[in-house]
């Protein structure tokens, strides 16, 4: 029988959690072959809620799902888990600073990566979504002494999917046809979706759009796309994020395909001249639970002059939570 992988979700109640646990419970994630053991970690308030999903995982009898924890002691449901999503962050309450916001989470996080550190399996793969994801991250691999950064990443996938779908649409082709997409930056406004180096089935993305629509159209719509889906919703994207974890788990898991790559969050290595301090969405290959950043791509002043102020907002939020590194 081949051995269960442990995926550990934290925030498993809430929206995001919701919309994943079924799915990396139902194959997605690793493979139709492969089975899971589910632990899914809340806070005590959360627990009624939580022992809902459970009763609904249980209910679907999937059968590459052996085992499901649900626990709010995170000692617990980090234990020996080869995989840790987390999701389970503060929300922004009404006329809360961001500064706050910041150092509320980072409280979360310090923990989480002590936690990960004392008791998950030592080659274990950590994804924040949480915001502010980046800075989370950095976090929690700094509270982590006995893992490596490399183990740490934030997603940024959703915002490289968003690109993907939008440049679909304006082409009028498959998302499919369409490779090398990225994320620069952190995951907040000031992040760039770059088409520059995209293929659209043979042909440079750049053939088939202005760069006037790439300036004044794209990037300020997938900057803003979390909250047009707000607006419309109501509610924040969950289908789209938990959707975004399973493409960026497993392609990390399990490999990114030839020729092209995905964008990911990870800790910088200063590359395209980017500061060791901060966790950075990069272009990235990805083989065997290993990524490595795309090296060699150009990038013209205007590309550089936005690579720098994703990279200050990063130093900026570092800067607040400095204490905890
Ligand atoms: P919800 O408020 O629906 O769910 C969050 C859940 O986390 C709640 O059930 C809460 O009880 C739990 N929680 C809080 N603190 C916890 C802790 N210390 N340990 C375990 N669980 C804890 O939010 P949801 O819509 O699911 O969003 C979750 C997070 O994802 C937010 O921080 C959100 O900003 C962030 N996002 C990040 C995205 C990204 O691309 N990186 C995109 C989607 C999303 O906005």
């Amino acid at each position: 029988m081949i051995k269960p992988i442990k995926v550990t979700i934290t925030g498993a109640a809430g929206h995001i959690g919701y919309a994943l646990a079924f799915r990396v419970a139902s194959g997605e994630m690793f493979g139709p072959d492969q089975p899971v053991i589910l632990r899914l970690l809340e806070i005590p308030q959360a627990l009624s809620s939580l022992n809902g999903v459970g009763m609904e995982l249980e209910d679907c009898a999937l059968p590459l799902l052996h085992d499901i924890v649900l626990t709010d002691d995170p000692g617990i449901g980090f234990r020996e888990t080869d995989y840790a999503i987390l999701i389970g962050a503060k929300a922004r309450g009404k006329g809360m600073e961001r500064k706050d916001l910041i150092s509320d989470n980072a409280k979360i996080f310090s923990a989480q990566g002590k936690a990960i550190n004392d008791h998950a399996s030592g080659d274990v793969r950590v994804l924040v979504v949480g915001n502010p994801a980046n800075t989370n991250a950095l976090i929690a691999a700094a509270n982590a002494p006995d893992l490596e950064n490399k183990q740490f990443t934030a997603m940024t996938r959703l915002d490289h999917n968003r690109a993907l779908g939008q440049l679909a649409n304006k082409t009028n082709k498959l998302v499919a046809d369409i490779t090398r997409m990225t994320i620069w930056g952190n995951h907040s406004m000031t992040q760039y979706p770059d088409i520059s180096n995209c293929r659209i089935g043979g042909a440079s993305a750049l053939e088939l759009v202005t760069r006037d629509w790439a300036i004044d159209h794209f990037i300020p719509r997938i900057q803003r796309r979390g909250g047009e889906i707000i607006e419309a919703r109501g509610l924040s994207s969950a289908a789209s994020a938990a959707d975004a974890v399973v493409d960026h788990v497993r392609d990390w898991a399990l490999g990114t395909p030839d020729g092209d790559w995905v964008s990911m969050s990870v800790r910088s290595d200063g590359s395209y001249g980017v500061s060791e301090d901060v966790v950075f969405s990069f272009p990235v290959t990805c083989k065997a639970g290993e990524y490595e950043i795309v090296q060699g791509l150009e990038l013209d002043d205007l590309s550089q002059a936005r690579l720098k102020a994703s990279e200050k907002e990063l130093l900026e939020e570092r800067a607040i939570i400095q204490e905890l590194l």
